[in-house]
Order: structure tokens, then C-alpha cells, then sequence
């Protein structure tokens, strides 16, 4: 058997780290670290050196699935997709398009069909129900972009390999491998930074690796960082240490933050926070002090109540200090497949709210509602009630709060569920329909969503490792059929659909397919992604800034390259980018193209009706009287918070034996002093309760968390039954959303509260 190597992009985080694969006939034995790729210089963790297991794990799905009086059994894919265009139509025909709902996963930023096809899908249904992960993590980003440059896709990330000084929340990149901040070897580039002088400063209330790594730990209350951050700025303001630099003319509002931070002294916020005023002092005069400085937060700044406000000031913090935008602070990065930017002045702007869900009237957030309230929109009887689910890589019975409401839900109130996923588990063995994409090294990839979040700009292209499985069919093809079939292969009526965690998506070049004829199945993607393209190049050619400006459409088209059509899709967004690059460029370096560090780019592509950075939007001043509130409130006695660990994705690297193995991870962390409060031994087992229901852990004593928190991880609770993952349920951990009742959301956002929430902890027995 011939032995052969292939490059191909890690899926499994966002640092996208090339790997080469080894192959072996069709068979992947072997990965390392690329040390060519142009951007991770042959990094690596243990889930990319996994992904040769991951490839070949025996309880992946490798045909259809449909249910017949009640089970699941094999099926082709035209008979799977026949029962879809069966039974989906008239459900939307008889109740509307409000009467199907589509949630979709985190994994669908990692997958070239997981970028290229849901807008499309979207724009198609029309449905208001629309979920996706982004209201379980990062929402509040996109709202707080949305409501300060006018575009919720615009997200300055830290210039990490040239900043002087990062201040760093709720984020643990020495675990997750960073978010929201692409930069492949995150652990070293963290090193570089105390090396070359620069300072860190970690804000979290666990003393995490990433923590012990830094110049300064801060292990701050969970929920208070807005507090925290809010108090930064009124120090700047007081101590006269503002100074936005060139960005200064480009900025309104300014004024108006001084006065809503007025109240958040120091001393104001300090038991919220349980930090002593001093240090925050301290800290914001380092920050304005610094000669470059970039605020960053992920997941413990998101998923909070207070997730909007938080990220809102980050970018405040990032503006106040002149570091928004300048090389060494946080700039936006300009991914390769990018519409090209658009020039300065007054935008569209971002509104919130342009409709509510039906139940709970929560408000739409970028086209979404809150994933949170999945189950109250199937188990609500009446009109409009959501009767039929499309799944996409998404996990909701455990990666949102109360799965075992949504778990009743799906099982009792659908009459219809389709999914694409490779795997039974939690939530697709509910499904009437479940489509099989192929192992990740017989797909091409290309990281449309994460370039857009780069510490570094470049570009880089995985072609299909080993040859498509006889039986299986391409992601991309399956959902170009999905797409078909739910619409019955008739009419795609156009409009725009934004699609989830995934930024300058392609959905903005092509949003829209007018009408498709009856199609040949074996040739949906072709037709699907030939009307994608004449669609995108119809407006393209009319775009002053666009580079097909006044040319011929269909000359264009023609000079589209690629194995297969979404490959064509990819060149020609390519060519339409601010590179004005090429399919065949990317194809003659496999190992990448480095378009250099990240630039100053405003006030172009500012998209806000000023056509300024709008410091203090409405909806955000209108929201901090909530956050003035928890400045005299009563700290719960006991919160929990949630926690990565290296080998996890998500629910679903868990069955993957290297992944899953030697001690459980799935434990109760309680700081010493708790313990002896409550009676609580190391290993032993404790009773959790919270407001959604109550779980029992093993203990974890350790005073690497603060004293009034515990922490458990999420993605595990792999004991129900009818799933096929072996590892996993071997070994089965708890499902730590089981604690919530889906009630607790940032109200701007509709995002998830599920760190910092309050719980009783007791020992058992
Ligand atoms: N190994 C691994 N890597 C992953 C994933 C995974 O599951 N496993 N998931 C991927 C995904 S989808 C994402 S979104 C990213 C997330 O990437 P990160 O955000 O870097 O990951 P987390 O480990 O969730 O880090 C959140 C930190 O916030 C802290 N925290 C909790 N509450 C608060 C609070 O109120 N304030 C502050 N300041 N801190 C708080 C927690 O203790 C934790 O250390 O990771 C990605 N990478
Ligand atoms: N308590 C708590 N809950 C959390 C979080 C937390 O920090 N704490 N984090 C939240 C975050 S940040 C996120 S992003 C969400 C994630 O939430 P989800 O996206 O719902 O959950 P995942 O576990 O990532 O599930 C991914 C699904 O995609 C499937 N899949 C894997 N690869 C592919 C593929 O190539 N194609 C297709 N079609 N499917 C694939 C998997 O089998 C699985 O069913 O969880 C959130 N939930
Ligand atoms: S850090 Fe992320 S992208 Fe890199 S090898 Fe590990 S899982 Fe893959
Ligand atoms: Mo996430």
C-alpha cells in the first residue's frame, strides 16, 4: 500500500494549525504538526494529533439513517432525502415558515458546507426560528460590534505577537487554544509576549494555566467584569488618562461614556467584584500607560448577564486608550474571502429586535433568536408553533441550558426532525432523518469564518486528503440536496439570511437563489452553487468597489476554477476579496499564503448610520441602569462556572479513546474552605441543584479556584439511551446545562447566562 503525506487544516479549533496528514491508501496513520504551514509553524495539541482516530472512529455514521414505526434503520441517500421532500413541504405549505425551526452548531465554522450552504438554506425557509451556538457563546460580541461600528461581524481581535500589554477575561487559551482569536500556538505566542517585555494580566475566577502564566492574576466574582471594566473607565476618565489617538475624529459619544461611568468608581464596584480598588486603579493606569495594549474576553465575559455590557467595554476600554485599530492593540482583520471594503461614511446600522419569539417575545439578536428557548417554541401549544427541526452539527440537548426539557420536546411535540451529523448522540437520535457527512480528511477545507478572526492575515487551502468513501456523499452535496429537498426542489424565493458564527460569511455574497428547475439529485450542489454564483456576480458587477466592477457576469464565471462547485464558490469570493486572489494561487501553496499583520483600517468599513464608532448606542445606555442594580445586590453565597479542558470539544470528542482516557475530568472543582463549609470530601460525591434541575459529581478540592465557586465542565452527560457512541458512554460525566432552566439571558443578546449562576452544593448521603 502506498504511503503518501497531505497538508490539511486542523477542524477541531479555531487556531486552525496546519497538520500533515500520513496516509496510507485511503487511510489517514499518522499526523503531526505542519512545519511549513506559513501561519502555525508546526504546532499542534493532542485533538489534532487525534484527528487520524477521529477520521476512522467505527461509530460514525457511514449511511443515512431514517425511522420507520419508530426506529432508526439504514436507508439510502435518495430514500433519505425523498422522506425530507415527503413530509418537511407540507408542513411549511399547511403552517407556514415559522413552523420550522433550524439550529446549527459550532461546527459549522469549522466545514467549507457548514459556511457556504445555511444562508442559502436560510434564505430560502424564511423562518424566523433560527438558533445557532453563537446564543451559547459569543452574541454579545456580535451585538456589541453591531451597535458600535454598525456591523456585528467586525471584531478587533488582540495583535497578540506585537502588543505590550494584554488584559485578558474569562478566556483560557492554554486550554481552549484561544476564541475569537485565531493564532495557532496561542501558549507560545503568550511566552513571546512576557519575553519581548510585555505584560499579561489574566481576570478569572479560576487560577487557570493560562493564569499561572501571567504577570498578574485577578480572580474576580464571576458575573462583575463589567463592573470591573466599567470602573477602568471612570479611573481614565478621572485620572485624565483617555487618548484615542488618530482614531479620535472618528468617534462620537465619548462625552456621553464619561457621564454613564461616572457612578462605577473603584470603591463602587469593589465588593461586587470582591477586588480592592486599589488594583483597579493600578490596572487602568498600566492599560493607559502602556505603549500598546489590547482588552480581550471570551467565554467568561459572554455567557454571563451582563454579556453585552462586557463586550461593549472591552471596546470602549480598547477606544479610551487609542489602542482600537493600531498596530500592538486590537485591529480587524481582513480575511481573504472578505467582501472588499467598503469606503468611509454613514452605513446601514444595526438594529436589534426587528422581531421576538413567540413564546417569551425574547428579541431576534442578527437574525437569531435565543437557542435557549428551542423547547418552549416546540412544547407551546398554538399558532405559530415550531412543529419541525433542522439540525446541523449541533448538540442542543446538552450544550444548552435544560436538555431534558428540549429532550421531551424533540421527542414528543416534532413531527418532523432532520439532521446532518456524522454521530448519533443527544439530540439527532430524535431525528426522523439523519444525513452522514464523510470523515474530515476526505473534505476539502477552507476557514471562511475564522480568517476573519486571525491574529495575522493569510490564507491557506486543504484540497480533499483521501478520495470520498464509496456510500458516502460530500457535506457540501448533502446540503445542496437538503436544500432541494426542504424546498421542493421548486421555488428558492431570494433574500438575505446572516448566518451564525460566521462572519463575513458567504452568505453576503451569495444570499440568494432565485429559482431552481426540477434538478437531476446527483447535480444539486452544481445547480445550488451556480445559482449562488450568478446571483453574487449579478451584484457584484454593479458594485463600484467591487473588482468585477462593470465586467461580464458570465465571462467572469467562466474563469471560476475548482474540483467542484463550492470549490468555484470559494475562487470566486477569492477573486471578489481585498486580495484579489485565486483558487489556483492557494492550490500552488499548500502550506499558505502570508498576507502580512493586521492594519489600520477605519473609518473604512465602518457600517453605522453616523459612519462613526457610536460610543454609547441607545440600547446599551439603556441597559446599564440593570448594571448600576448590581452594584447594591447581594452576591449568592455560591455560583458556578464552567471550565475547557485541552482533549474536549464541545459533547463530541468524547468518543475518541486518546481524547477520553486516564482521570475524569467531568468533577465538581470546590475551593478547601468551601469544602470544609459544606462537608465535602475530595472524590466524593456531591449533589449540585440549581434552578433547572440537580446533577451529583465527584468532588475536586483545589484552591486553584476562588473561595464562593465551583466549576463543571460542559458537552458530557452521555447516558441517554439510543445513542451510538461507546466511548463516550462508558463514560458519561453530567450535563452541567441540566442546572439551568433556560430563563437566565443577556437581554440585548439572548445569550445564555452560564457562567456565574447560583447553586446549592451538598454532599450525598
Ligand atoms: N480544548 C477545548 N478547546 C476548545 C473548546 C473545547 O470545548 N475544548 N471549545 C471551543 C469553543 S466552541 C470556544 S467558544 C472556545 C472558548 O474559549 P475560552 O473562552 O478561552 O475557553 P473557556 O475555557 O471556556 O474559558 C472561559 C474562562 O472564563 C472563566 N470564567 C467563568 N466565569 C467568569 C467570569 O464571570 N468572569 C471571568 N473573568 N472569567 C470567568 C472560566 O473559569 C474559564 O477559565 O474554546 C474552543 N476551544
Ligand atoms: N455550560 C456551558 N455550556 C456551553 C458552553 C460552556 O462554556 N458552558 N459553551 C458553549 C459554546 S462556546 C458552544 S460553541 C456550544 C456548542 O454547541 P453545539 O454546537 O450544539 O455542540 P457541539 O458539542 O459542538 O456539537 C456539535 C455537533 O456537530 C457534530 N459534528 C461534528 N463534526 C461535524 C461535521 O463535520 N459536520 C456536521 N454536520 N456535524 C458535525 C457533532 O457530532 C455534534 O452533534 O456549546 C455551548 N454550551
Ligand atoms: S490547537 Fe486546535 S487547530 Fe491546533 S491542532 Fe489543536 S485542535 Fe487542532
Ligand atoms: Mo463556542
Amino acid at each position: 500500500m502506498s504511503t503518501t503525506t497531505a497538508p490539511r487544516i486542523c477542524p477541531l479549533c479555531e487556531a486552525t494549525c496546519g497538520l500533515t496528514l500520513t496516509i496510507s491508501g485511503t487511510r489517514v496513520t499518522g499526523v503531526r504538526g505542519d512545519r511549513d504551514d506559513i501561519f502555525s509553524r508546526g504546532f499542534i495539541c493532542p485533538k489534532g494529533a487525534s484527528f487520524g482516530e477521529l477520521d476512522a472512529d467505527p461509530d460514525r455514521l457511514r449511511t443515512p439513517l431514517v425511522r420507520e414505526n419508530g426506529t432508526l434503520r439504514e436507508a439510502g441517500w435518495d430514500e433519505a432525502f425523498d422522506v425530507v421532500a415527503r413530509r418537511l413541504p407540507p408542513l411549511l405549505a399547511a403552517h407556514g415558515p415559522n413552523a420550522v425551526g433550524v439550529v446549527l452548531g459550532n461546527p459549522n465554522v469549522h466545514t467549507m458546507a457548514g459556511a457556504l450552504y445555511p444562508p442559502l438554506l436560510l434564505g430560502a425557509l424564511r423562518t424566523r426560528n433560527v438558533f445557532s451556538a453563537s446564543t451559547v457563546d459569543q452574541m454579545p460580541k456580535h451585538v456589541s460590534s453591531g451597535l458600535l461600528f454598525g456591523d456585528p461581524h467586525a471584531i478587533p481581535v488582540p495583535d497578540l505577537d506585537r502588543t505590550a500589554h494584554l488584559l485578558m477575561l474569562g478566556a483560557n487559551p492554554l486550554e481552549s487554544n484561544g476564541s475569537l482569536c485565531t493564532a495557532p500556538d496561542f501558549p507560545g505566542r503568550l511566552k513571546a509576549l512576557r519575553k519581548r517585555g510585555g505584560t499579561l494580566t489574566v481576570v478569572d475566577p479560576r487560577r487557570t494555566r493560562t493564569a499561572r502564566l501571567a504577570d498578574r492574576h485577578v480572580a474576580i466574582r464571576p458575573g462583575t467584569d463589567a463592573l470591573l471594566l466599567a470602573a477602568l473607565a471612570q479611573v481614565l476618565f478621572a485620572e485624565d488618562l483617555t487618548d484615542l489617538g488618530d482614531l479620535g475624529p472618528h468617534v462620537e459619544g465619548v462625552e456621553d461614556v464619561a457621564a454613564a461611568v461616572r457612578d462605577f468608581t473603584p470603591e463602587a464596584v469593589a465588593e461586587a467584584c470582591d477586588l480592592e480598588p486599589d488594583l483597579i486603579r493600578v490596572m487602568a493606569r498600566e492599560l493607559a500607560a502602556a505603549p500598546s495594549a489590547a482588552v480581550y474576553a471570551r467565554v467568561g465575559g459572554s455567557t454571563v448577564a451582563y454579556g453585552t455590557l462586557t463586550n461593549w467595554l472591552v471596546d470602549v476600554l480598547n477606544v479610551l486608550t487609542g489602542n482600537l485599530d493600531r498596530p500592538g492593540g486590537a485591529l480587524f482583520p481582513l480575511s481573504a474571502t472578505a467582501p472588499a471594503l467598503r469606503p468611509a461614511g454613514p452605513g446601514r446600522g444595526f438594529d436589534l429586535g426587528r422581531w421576538a419569539s413567540r413564546v417569551s417575545g425574547h428579541p431576534e439578536a442578527k437574525g437569531e433568536l435565543p437557542i435557549s428557548v428551542i423547547a418552549e417554541e416546540i412544547d407551546t401549544p398554538g399558532e405559530g408553533r415550531m412543529r419541525a427541526l433542522i439540525s446541523i452539527a449541533a448538540n442542543p440537548v446538552l450544550s444548552a441550558p435544560d436538555g431534558d426539557r428540549l429532550d421531551r420536546a424533540l421527542a414528543d411535540g416534532l413531527e418532523f426532525m432532520v439532521a446532518i451529523d456524522p454521530y448519533l448522540n443527544e439530540t439527532t437520535r430524535h431525528a426522523d432523518v439523519v444525513l452522514p457527512p464523510p470523515p474530515p480528511a476526505q473534505s476539502a477545507h477552507f476557514d471562511f469564518a475564522f480568517n476573519n478572526f486571525a491574529i495575522r492575515n493569510q490564507v491557506r487551502f486543504s484540497p480533499a486528503a483521501v478520495p470520498l468513501e464509496e456510500g458516502l456523499m460530500s457535506e457540501c452535496e448533502i446540503h445542496a440536496r437538503l436544500i432541494l429537498a426542504v424546498t421542493d426542489q421548486g421555488l428558492l424565493r431570494s433574500g438575505e439570511a446572516e448566518s451564525p458564527e460566521s462572519p463575513e460569511s458567504p452568505g453576503r455574497h451569495a444570499s440568494a437563489v432565485d429559482a431552481v428547475d426540477a434538478v437531476d439529485a446527483v447535480d444539486a450542489a452544481d445547480a445550488v452553487d451556480a445559482l449562488a454564483i450568478d446571483r453574487t456576480l449579478a451584484r457584484a458587477v454593479t458594485e463600484p468597489h467591487s473588482p468585477a466592477h462593470g465586467q461580464d457576469p458570465a465571462e467572469f464565471a467562466a474563469r471560476l476554477t475548482g474540483g467542484t462547485s463550492a470549490e468555484r464558490r470559494l475562487d470566486l469570493m477569492l477573486r471578489l476579496g481585498p486580495y484579489e486572489l485565486t483558487l489556483d494561487q492557494l492550490l500552488a501553496n499548500p502550506h499558505g499564503i502570508d498576507l502580512g499583520p493586521l492594519q489600520p483600517r477605519l473609518p473604512r468599513g465602518l457600517k453605522t448610520r453616523s459612519g462613526r464608532v457610536e460610543l454609547l448606542p441607545a440600547p446599551i445606555a439603556a441597559d446599564l441602569p440593570r448594571l448600576r442594580k448590581a452594584l447594591d445586590g447581594t452576591p449568592a453565597r455560591l455560583v458556578l462556572v464552567g471550565r475547557r479542558h485541552l482533549r474536549s470539544n464541545n459533547s463530541w470528542l468524547h468518543n475518541i479513546p486518546a481524547l477520553n482516557r486516564g482521570t475524569n475530568t467531568c468533577t465538581l472543582q470546590v475551593h478547601p474552605d468551601d469544602a470544609a463549609r459544606l462537608g465535602l470530601a475530595d472524590g466524593a460525591p456531591a449533589r449540585i441543584k440549581g434552578e433547572g434541575g440537580e446533577l451529583e459529581a465527584p468532588v475536586e478540592v483545589t484552591d486553584a479556584i476562588r473561595r464562593g465557586v465551583v466549576s463543571l465542565p460542559h458537552g458530557w452527560g452521555h447516558d441517554r439511551p439510543g445513542t451510538r457512541m461507546a466511548v463516550a458512554a462508558a463514560r458519561p460525566g453530567v450535563n452541567v446545562n441540566q442546572l439551568l432552566d433556560g430563563t437566565r439571558l443577556d437581554p440585548l443578546s439572548g445569550n445564555a447566562v452560564l457562567n456565574g449562576f447560583p447553586v446549592e452544593v451538598s454532599p450525598v448521603g
